[in-house]
């Protein structure tokens, strides 16, 4: 049992609800760690990988119908619904704490209850922040083990404070039917049941450090972000750290890790997070940005030594694989491995598999756990307690035609703007169909804690404090052509891209005026080394065109998207207007 009073009472209550036949108090200790997974392998919650090969890695395969996160089953529980606003899907907290003790009574009987106590940041950061939580999951201890700092640090960071996020998960019995994620913002406190999938059930990580902490961000004067950070090293030594938002499964694992190709000696890239970024206003008045986790819970497939070669060598030991498939000599497989499917396998589902099957092996959103700290090109200041100072701030998505590889927002009003409206193609991260475009502001459509046109309006508010805010641009790596082929080779090769965008931002380079922003001219994008891909100047000419029919109606879209809203900030009506006047719309 702990020390803190506002946790034991809680507990307390939680399992006079829910009526667990144990209780575990977790410590975060490597003789709890081999307790829990000699326990999880007893009942099959994990299996044991080939040690050889894979030292330390175990395999989870969750329910069939719980394999992403479950955005028509997520609440924000406000007292009104105008503060939850038109993106998220509402309920009253009563109502909510209602339908939520129904289904948690009695829920963990016959099971056993784990106290998670973890901090998001490092212990003594001035971004770091206490969360606990409850779960009958095995699993999920583990995950939490690898995603934050856990155990006895965040119990000494709270002492005999309240000031903690409160989260409750239980499995329940994982239909659909009784699964609900809900976030009371106004208490701190999060609901989740019926799931045991990552997001739905790892409650730091998108329900705490996104949903709950945008809503703190917004009173606190931060934000927390969907968002990727890296450095950018340069042949000096010089380092720019650059944040990205990308919607879920649209690269930011992958470009957080980039390994930069052998034409582009001197530049590295280092990794801060892939993620999640918490920023503040730091003491010299710039942005500065933190990876709140400790681990990377990443995609599988595509994830191979070509497309993302750090990844690959981070998990090679002390990994949780959850749904890819599994060779006979017990190591792992995934579709984009790059490395030939084995004879047969088991699959995803636990079904023999062999080359010949016609189903994936691996689920689309199978997923490694992975501590960050076994990163290669981790960087030296990821786990600094003010973070890294940002320079630009990039929006980006899965666009199979109109938006453009990069381009420049005039200011920071309309790259807010430039966020508000950004799209992309649906991906396995959720459940729901899948390609389908959407409006996705900033990445974080479902995962801002409160309205986002207060959200824009905090963006708009914030970028007036700061004397020299961070450029910011979008990107696009997913333009097809006719054949429906990725045009932009991608992965390693988006450094050329992030050199213009650093190069911007140091005012060391032109660009050109059109109707969407900044443009680069198409021989500044650094080409050395890429015929051999078959990008030559036209290509790169070819992805930065903007076609103004398609453009007139996309702002349709954007438009009527916007029209949720009943009282955006004036400043991105503005944007909007000054966006038809340069595409000839009046
Ligand atoms: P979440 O963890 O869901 O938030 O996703 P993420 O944004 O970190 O996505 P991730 O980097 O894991 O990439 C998802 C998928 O996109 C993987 O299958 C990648 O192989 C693919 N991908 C990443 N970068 C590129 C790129 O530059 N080009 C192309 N064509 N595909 C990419
Ligand atoms: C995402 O979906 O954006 C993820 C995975 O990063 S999950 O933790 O399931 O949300
Ligand atoms: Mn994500």
């Amino acid at each position: 049992m702990y020390k803190n009073s506002y946790i034991t009472n809680w507990v307390k209550d939680v399992s006079d609800l829910t009526k667990p036949d144990n209780i575990v108090w977790i410590d975060g200790s490597a003789a709890e760690k081999s307790r829990l997974t000699a326990e999880a392998l007893r009942t099959n919650e994990l299996l044991e990988l080939n040690q050889e090969k894979l030292p330390g890695c175990y395999y989870h395969r969750t329910a069939i119908n719980d394999v992403a996160r479950v955005e028509h089953l997520t609440f924000i529980c406000t007292p009104t619904k105008a503060e939850a606003g038109p993106t998220n899907n509402w309920l009253e907290p009563k109502a909510a704490y209602q339908k939520l003790t129904k289904l948690f009574a009695g829920s963990m009987r016959g099971r056993t209850m784990y106290v998670i106590p973890y901090l998001m940041c490092s212990a003594g950061s001035p971004f770091c922040k206490v969360g606990v939580e409850i779960t009958d999951s095995i699993y999920v201890v583990l995950n939490m083990r690898i995603m934050t700092r856990m155990g006895q640090v965040a119990l000494d960071q709270l002492g005999d404070s309240n000031d903690f996020v409160r989260g409750l998960h239980a499995k329940g019995d994982l239909s659909e039917e009784h699964r609900m994620i809900c976030h009371f913002p106004q208490d701190n406190a999060i609901w989740s049941i019926g799931s045991g999938y990552g997001g739905n059930v790892l409650l730091s990580k998108k329900c705490f450090a996104l949903r709950l902490a945008s809503y703190m961000a917004r009173n606190e004067g931060w934000l927390a972000e969907h968002m990727l950070i890296l450095g950018l090293e340069n042949p000096k030594g010089e380092v720019s750290y650059i944040a990205a938002a990308f919607p879920s499964a649209c690269g930011k694992t992958n470009l957080a890790m980039l390994v930069p190709p052998l034409s582009q000696a001197g530049y590295k890239v280092w990794t801060v997070g892939d993620d999640i970024a918490w920023v503040r206003i730091g003491e010299d008045g710039r942005l500065w940005a933190s990876n709140p986790e400790a681990g990377f819970f990443g995609v599988a497939p595509g994830t191979s030594m070509k497309s993302n070669l750090n990844a690959m060598l981070t998990i090679q030991k002390n990994t949780i694989f959850t749904n890819v498939a599994v060779t006979p000599e017990k190591t792992v497989w995934w579709e984009g491995m790059g490395v030939e499917p084995p004879q047969n396998c088991t699959d995803w589902r636990g079904n023999p598999w062999t080359q010949a099957s016609k189903e994936k092996a691996a689920h689309p959103n199978s997923r490694f756990t992975t501590p960050a700290s076994q990163c290669p090109v981790i960087s030296k200041e990821w786990e600094s307690p003010h973070g890294v100072p940002i320079s630009a701030f990039v929006f980006g998505g899965r666009r199979a035609k109109l938006a453009p590889l990069v381009y420049q927002a005039y200011s920071w009003e309309h790259g807010v703007f430039v966020g508000a409206t950004m799209a992309s193609e649906t991906t396995a991260a959720a459940s729901g169909k899948v390609g389908v475009v959407r409006r996705d502001p900033m990445a974080m459509l479902p995962f801002c804690g409160y309205n986002m046109q207060d959200y824009f309006r905090h963006w708009l508010a914030l970028g007036k404090k700061i004397k020299n805010p961070p450029k910011i641009f979008s990107v696009n790596w997913f333009r097809t052509n006719a054949e429906g082929k990725f045009i932009w080779p991608g992965y390693g090769e988006n450094i050329r891209v992030l050199k213009w965008i650093i190069a911007r931002c140091n005012n060391e380079v032109s660009a050109v005026e059109s109707a969407i922003g900044y443009l680069p001219k198409p021989e500044d994008i650094d080409l050395t080394g890429l015929a051999a891909e078959g990008v030559t100047l036209e290509t790169i000419k070819e992805l930065l065109s903007v076609d103004t029919k398609a453009w007139v109606d996309e702002i349709k879209d954007q438009n009527s998207f916007l029209q949720k809203f009943d009282n955006l900030p004036a400043e991105l009506i503005s944007e909007l207007d000054k966006l038809k006047k340069r595409l000839g719309v009046f």
